[in-house]
This record gives C-alpha cells, structure tokens and sequence, in this order.
C-alpha cells in the first residue's frame, strides 16, 4: 500500500498561458475553506506534525519540494512536488514534512477546515501513539 494519492489538474488555457482550476467536490474531494501559500521557505524544512481531522491538498504552482508522509507504519520519503498540474493529497492522521524547498518555490495549499491549532498533533511521539490505537 501507497500513502501517495495525488491529483492531476488539466490547464484549461487555450492560449500560451497556464491556468489551473480548483473547484469543490469536482477536482478537490471536499469544500474548501481556507487557502494558504507558502513561499520564500529558503532552506528551511517545514511542517513535522499530523492533523486529526483535516484534508489538504497540496500544489506547487511554481518551483519544488520534496514532502515526506508517514502514517505510523508506511514511510513515504521521496515526493517531489513540482507541477500546478499534480496535487498531493494530504488526510488527516498522516505525519508530513516538507524539505528541499527551491528558491522560487511557491506551495499552495487547500483546506478542508478553518485554521485551528488544536487539530494539530505537533509530537512525533504522540502521533505514533494516537496512531497505533486508531
Ligand atoms: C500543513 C502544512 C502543509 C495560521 O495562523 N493560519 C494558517 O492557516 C496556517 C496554515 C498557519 N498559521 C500560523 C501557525 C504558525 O504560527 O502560521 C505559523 C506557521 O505555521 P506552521 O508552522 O504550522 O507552518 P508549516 O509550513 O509547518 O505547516 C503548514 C500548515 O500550518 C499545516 O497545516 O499541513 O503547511
């Protein structure tokens, strides 16, 4: 088994510019209630925690980044992220990271839920906890 499940996004421009749609419960698998971006990152690797209830995806509009996930058993540690056309679906209880941000990296990240730090599970030790007893 995989932890990989990715999106591909088709560009819908007709000319010789990109465009990129992502629309609720079409090619996004939820309602999507918060948008946020991450960029200039530098060399700094980023996120090392779970979620408990929430669904992302997540799409390099510009650049790369490698994210590593880990569900307790399964490590997947090599995914590169470097195209608005491929999504990386992010589910709850799965431990990310992100590492190898390029300069010109620019990650867009879709939220299935508000921003609330108490869905966070920041503790590697706790995740392996709370997900060995789901
Ligand atoms: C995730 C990965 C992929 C907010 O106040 N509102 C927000 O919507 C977000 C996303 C963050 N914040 C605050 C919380 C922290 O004080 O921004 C600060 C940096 O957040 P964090 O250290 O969690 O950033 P990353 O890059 O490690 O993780 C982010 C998301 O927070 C997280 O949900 O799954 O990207």
């Amino acid at each position: 088994m995989s932890l990989i499940e990715t999106i591909t996004f088709s560009n819908l421009d007709n000319g010789s510019a990109n465009l990129f749609a992502f629309e609720n419960h079409k090619n996004i698998p939820f309602e999507i209630k918060r948008v946020y971006c991450i960029m200039d990152a530098g060399s700094n690797s980023r996120g090392f925690h779970a979620h408990k209830m929430l669904k992302q995806v997540a799409v390099c509009l510009k650049g790369s980044c490698r994210f590593v996930l880990d569900d307790g058993s399964i490590k997947e540690d090599n995914i590169s992220l470097n195209s608005p056309a491929k999504g990386l679906l992010l589910h709850e209880m799965v431990w990310h990271e992100m590492h190898d941000f390029s300069k010109e990296c620019v990650l867009l990240v879709l939220a299935s839920e508000k921003y609330d730090e108490s869905d966070y599970i920041r503790s590697y030790d706790e995740f392996l906890k709370v997900a060995q007893h789901a």
